[in-house]
């Protein structure tokens, strides 16, 4: 099923010049880019993307992670997109992320792990609003 879903460079990535070999992935997988940014987040949007984590503990760490450097949004489209790219992505922790993922590729570490990609249609539809408002 053709479906849409988001991912960020986040600013480790960005920083590392690691921006187009990771676009690259999702091309030559077979995904279409519908809309692409640079941009820096504020506080108050990185506070509203990353809401449903308010409460936990690792909320300042991230937020502030987040809004330390340009980072790089993009929307894609395929079959199957949200699933398939969290699969690509790889599990949260960078350093036990499999190789041949994203983050298993390029990364060690834990908040600063290279990549985000929204984990349901409900994410995306926040995480787009926000990233492209
Ligand atoms: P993921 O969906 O793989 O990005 O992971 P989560 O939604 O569980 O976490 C969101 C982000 O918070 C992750 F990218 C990493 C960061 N995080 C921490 O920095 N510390 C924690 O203890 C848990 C998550």
């Amino acid at each position: 099923m053709t479906e849409q879903t988001l991912f960020i460079v986040k600013p480790d990535a960005v920083a590392r010049h690691l921006t187009g070999e990771i676009i690259a992935r999702f091309e030559r997988k077979g995904f279409t880019l519908v809309k692409l940014k640079l941009f820096k987040f504020t506080k108050e949007q990185a506070e509203k993307f990353y809401g449903v984590h308010q409460d936990k503990p690792f909320f300042g760490e991230l937020t502030s992670f987040i809004t330390s450097g340009p980072v790089v949004v993009a929307i894609i489209e395929g079959n199957n997109a949200i699933a398939t790219t969290r699969i690509m992505i790889g599990s949260t922790k960078s350093f036990e992320a499999a190789p041949g993922s994203i983050r298993g590729d390029f990364g060690l570490g834990f908040t600063d792990n290279i990549i985000h990609a929204s984990d349901s249609q409900e994410s995306f539809d926040h995480e787009s609003r926000v990233a492209f408002e």
